[in-house]
């Protein structure tokens, strides 16, 4: 095994035994919510996977190992703590040969579940291509590793912050299928509409894992992402969000906010400016979506 591992017992020994196990990102944690609401999450998503008969793996970078599977205490850890790299896989070697703590995105979080044998992973919304891409250059190695790792994603769209058609562009370029759970319209993060069409739906968890299993047979690499839209009790209407996205892409603008620190600021400048109902509706979407992929895990065995 690789020796940068460090795989939790539960964890270990569900994927010796072939049981669900389905993976969960720590940059929402460290840097997408405020504590203590983070860490209340993070727990909640937990729940929500072992009520669906999975076992929950975050995973996180600690003391120059990669971490799946978190104990309490460290996840309050990586809630609470000011300095926490927020770790793409550009970040990984220098974190890890650092020893510096660090959150993963969806890129890394992916590698690191593929290294560990895990096939399915939950999250809120993935990186993509940003509003501007086309002078920025701005496109999230969530993407580019979506492309490459046989890791399936669960999330309720691409963050709306982002250029939502281009993003997916990018991912029928990269061979990507996306998938819409239960709706033909590819569901917009905040709102469960974004007003565009999804190149696939599915209605089941079953079909989804057969889709899954079907892909990665015919050998084809990279992984699927899984567009699950926000319960409707706790959407945010798209046209009210889009106001706040662009105040905040204003804010971010004035205040030079560029690179890696563009999602955090958007994400929390969006969340003040809400009195909080941006970020219901993200807790919410993210617990809706650990129990999907826990569905499907429980499906693909
Ligand atoms: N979605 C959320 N909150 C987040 C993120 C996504 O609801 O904090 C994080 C994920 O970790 C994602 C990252 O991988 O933002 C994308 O960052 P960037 O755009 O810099 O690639
Ligand atoms: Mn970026």
């Amino acid at each position: 095994m690789n020796s940068f591992l460090s795989i939790q017992p539960e964890v270990a020994k569900a994927l010796k035994n072939n049981q669900p196990v389905v993976a969960l990102e720590s940059t929402i944690i460290s840097h997408g919510m405020p504590y203590p609401k983070n860490v209340e999450t993070a727990l909640m998503v937990e729940a929500a996977v072992r009520k669906e008969g999975a076992i929950p793996a975050t995973i996180a970078i600690k003391d120059g190992k990669c971490l799946v599977g978190l104990s309490n205490d460290e996840l309050e850890f990586f809630g609470k703590e000011k300095n926490i790299w927020k770790v793409s896989l550009r970040d990984m070697p220098y974190v890890i040969s650092k020893g510096i703590p660090g959150a993963t995105t969806v890129a890394t979080t992916m590698r690191i579940a593929s290294m560990a044998g895990i096939k399915i992973f939950a999250t809120g919304g993935t990186g993509g291509v940003h509003r501007g891409a086309e002078n920025t250059m701005d496109i999230s190695a969530d993407l580019t590793e979506m492309a490459q790792t046989n890791v399936a994603v669960v999330a309720a769209g691409v963050k709306s912050i982002l250029d939502i058609e281009l993003t997916l562009e990018y991912l029928e370029t990269m061979g990507i299928p996306v998938i819409s759970f239960g709706q033909d319209e590819f569901p917009g993060f905040y709102s469960g509409k974004s007003g565009i069409k999804s190149p696939m739906r599915l209605d089941s968890p079953k079909e989804i894992a057969n889709l899954l299993n079907t892909k990665w047979q015919l050998g084809l690499n990279g992984s699927v992402l899984i567009a699950n839209p926000v319960p409707s009790s706790e959407e945010v209407p798209a046209e009210e969000m889009e106001l706040h996205i662009k105040d905040a892409l204003a804010a971010a603008g004035k205040a030079m906010i560029k690179g890696k620190e563009i999602t955090p600021f958007l994400l929390k400048y969006i969340a003040e400016h809400t009195h909080g109902e941006s970020l219901e509706a993200n807790i919410a979407l993210v617990i809706n979506n650990a129990k999907l992929a826990a569905s499907v895990a429980v499906e693909m065995r």
